[in-house]
């Protein structure tokens, strides 16, 4: 895991090890770039080494949830079932590392400090927490959408005996819960996974729910190595359909029409038989769930029947149904969730009608009691999108840093997702306002990572030394983004979507959600107009060339 190939002053500096650093490195290096990349985590993986937490599994199918721009990878690799755990995700990052010899370019053990652009120079300084100090002519994140951790700012949070744990910070030994208390906060995807884990072990375990999710099953198997077999052999043809579709996945709308046009009984026909078949498609049963309301509410009130009969206490089960629009939030995918509700040793406390006080020594305290606690879980999510840039003291020109620029309560954020005017030559791999994570994740990736790859060649092909995105270009973007955003019942609905989860964070909607094929579309044709939305100067000259 030593890094043999590090360089003071390089064309590229890469941050984070995960799917978009790894890719970055070997898209890079194969065309001839020097790279250096830089991981604050012991190894690869990214959000996969992170997130160890108990039940701990992707709701993208395994066959797309892996890198597609080699066929060799494709071959060579072979998930064991339909939804990858994160174990066996660390693992196949791990095989790719090792593969394409891409450790030797990553210093591990080491976060990026700050990031600031020298005019005079026309290069990135970079300085380690460590205080080392690298110049770069490009400065690309890889820092993921969902790595900054958020812990609420409770009263009396460090007072807790026991042991206590965010699920995106798990330790690498196992967590015992063998004969102990234990109380998880937060019902998202984390905690939703984790519940039915850790209540099979826990003596007792009370889950702290201030909203309720919708969730529905996902209904994992093991894969049939004939269905695999298939897949290897078509892969050129998934490759396809997934880079172009909506989401990139191979599930798209199940019936391209209202829910409104058929009659409740073939809606329940039709929802009953994707609940069934599981995984993430119960959103696309129609075409119209996610814009129109009245459309969205028989798929809310779909699961909401489903919540009541699975959980037996009518007061658990009310409490457990959400009244907001399904699928505005980030969907959840479970196995066993609300039946763990059932059991004898799992309590659910709802924290809206009795707020979380504070933390005390022995457990949690809400308005109504204190619960004894021998374990603690913040299953709260994520400071989404922007956290993770935020942590860097990213500065672009006239030293003015990314936080004040974005953080100034105007919508104009980036453009393209990819690059954000006043930072020439950063790259911001699945950045804030591109499909990232309303999306395949590791497809967006791959995406952005041949992008910007090309757009540095095209750079050196042409002697061009900057590339920083108009400022008109951004705000058009931006607005796009926004716009396309209040279509959906997205907007509607406080969720990190919206940075709504955040105390203090400026709202806005931080996701592209014109699909993967149409942002596709429209990045290749920027490429295509040689850059023309950007200010570009040449090497020599320094005079900008549009
Ligand atoms: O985080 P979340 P997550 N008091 O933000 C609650 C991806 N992911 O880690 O809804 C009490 O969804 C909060 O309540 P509320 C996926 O994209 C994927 O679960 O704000 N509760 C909510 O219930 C996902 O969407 C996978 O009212 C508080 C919970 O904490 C994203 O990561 C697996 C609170 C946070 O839920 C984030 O998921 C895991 C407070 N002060 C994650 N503050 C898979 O692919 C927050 N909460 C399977």
């Amino acid at each position: 895991m030593t890094n043999t190939n590090k360089g003071v002053n390089v064309d590229a500096i890469v941050i984070g090890a995960g799917f978009a650093g790894l890719y970055m490195v070997h898209r890079l290096r194969e065309a001839g770039f020097s790279v250096q990349a830089f991981e604050a985590a012991p190894d690869v993986g990214g959000v996969w080494y992170a997130n160890r937490y108990p039940g701990a599994r992707c709701d993208s199918e395994s066959i797309i949830y892996n890198y597609t721009f080699s066929e060799e990878l494709i071959q060579e690799w072979t998930w064991t079932s339909r939804f990858p755990e994160q174990a066996e995700i660390l693992k196949y990052l791990s095989f790719v590392a090792d593969r394409l010899d891409l450790r030797r370019s990553i210093q591990f053990n080491t976060r990026i400090a700050a990031a600031h652009y020298d005019e005079k120079q026309k290069k990135w300084l970079i300085y380690t927490d460590e205080g080392e100090k690298l110049t770069a002519k490009y400065f690309i994140t890889g820092v993921g959408c969902l790595s900054a951790s958020n812990i609420p700012n409770f009263k009396g949070l460090t007072s807790f005996q026991g042991q206590a744990y965010h699920t995106g910070h798990w330790p690498h030994e196992k967590v015992d819960f063998t004969g102990k208390r234990v109380g998880l906060i937060g019902t998202g995807s984390s905690g939703i996974q984790a519940t039915p884990v850790i209540a099979q072990e826990a003596e007792h375990l009370t889950v702290f729910q201030r909203t309720p999710a919708y969730s529905t099953p996902a209904r994992n198997y093991p894969y049939d190595p004939e269905f695999l077999k298939q897949v290897k052999e078509n892969y050129a043809d998934i490759r396809q359909k997934i880079r172009w579709s909506k989401m990139g996945y191979l599930h798209t709308i199940v019936n391209d029409r209202s829910a409104l046009e058929d009659s409740p009984e073939q809606r329940n026909e039709e929802y009953e038989k994707i609940w069934e078949r599981g995984g993430l498609g119960f959103s696309q049963t129609y075409n119209d769930l996610l814009v129109d309301e009245a459309a969205n509410e028989t798929a809310s009130e779909f699961i909401r029947l489903k919540i009541a009969e699975t959980v037996k206490d009518p007061k658990v089960a009310e409490k457990l149904q959400p009244s907001y629009y399904y699928s505005a939030k980030r969907p959840v995918l479970d196995t066993n969730y609300y039946e763990t509700f059932n059991r004898e040793n799992v309590t659910l406390i709802d924290v809206k009608s009795s707020p979380i006080v504070e933390v005390t020594p022995k457990g949690l305290k809400t308005s109504e009691q204190e619960h004894e606690l021998d374990i603690l879980v913040f299953a709260t999510g994520y400071d989404a999108m922007t956290g993770p840039l935020f942590k860097i003291d990213i500065r672009g020109k006239n030293g003015v840093s990314l936080k004040e620029k974005w953080e100034d309560g105007t919508q104009t954020r980036t453009y393209l997702g990819l690059t954000t005017a006043g930072f020439p030559n950063m790259f911001m791999i699945t950045g804030p306002e591109s499909p990232s994570v309303l999306s395949n994740v590791p497809i967006s990736i791959e995406q952005h990572v041949e992008w910007i790859g090309d757009c540095m060649e095209h750079m050196r092909e042409q002697g061009i030394e900057t590339i920083e995105a108009k400022v008109e270009a951004e705000e058009a973007w931006s607005k796009h983004c926004f716009e396309l955003a209040q279509k959906t019942l997205m907007t509607k609905v406080d969720s990190w979507y919206t940075g709504a989860n955040i105390e203090g964070k400026s709202r806005g909607f931080l996701i592209y959600v014109g699909g993967v094929g149409e942002y596709r579309k429209i990045c290749d044709e920027v490429a295509a107009k040689n850059y023309e939305s950007f200010n570009l100067t040449l090497k020599t000259e320094k005079i900008p060339l549009s």
